[in-house]
């Protein structure tokens, strides 16, 4: 049977270490989906808007070649659901993540990646505001 993963993210500002996640989770199965977070969600938990929005994020994800499928992430408390929903045999997450997830243990494999080193929206933001 095929192997489901799943990840989440913002993707905001869409950088190689955004790319870099995707490509080693779509490697850890045979069909990778995404849940690209609402802007909704990240005014909530994060108190700003993402640069991009919402449905430019989607499409952005959408158009790699290692993703399958992409859905809207509403709400961090669906996660459960999603994984469900969507059959993920695997849920890949950040290792900024670490240890956050292990409570879908029971449902799926969770697998936690390093992080690129030196990239984030948050520098890349800085960088471009400071540039004269
Ligand atoms: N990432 C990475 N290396 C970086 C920056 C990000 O591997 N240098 C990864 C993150 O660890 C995450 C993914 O890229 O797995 C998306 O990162 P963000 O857009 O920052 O997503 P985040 O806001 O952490 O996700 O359910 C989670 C939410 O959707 C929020």
């Amino acid at each position: 049977m095929a192997r489901t993963v799943i990840t989440f993210g913002t993707f905001d500002v869409f950088h190689v270490g955004h790319l870099r996640v995707i490509e080693r989770a779509a490697a850890l199965g045979d069909r990778l989906v995404v849940g690209v977070s609402a802007d909704e969600l990240n005014l909530r938990k994060k108190g700003r808007e993402p640069v991009f929005s919402q449905s430019e994020r989607l499409a952005i994800v959408a158009a790699l070649k290692p993703v399958d499928e992409v859905f809207v992430e509403e709400s961090l408390e669906l996660k459960r659901d999603y994984i469900l929903q969507h059959g993920a045999d695997v849920l890949v997450m950040g290792d900024d993540w670490s240890g956050r997830f292990d409570e879908f243990e029971d449902i799926c494999e969770v697998v936690y990646l390093p992080r690129t080193p030196a990239i984030s929206t948050t520098a890349l933001i800085e960088k471009i505001s400071s540039a004269t």
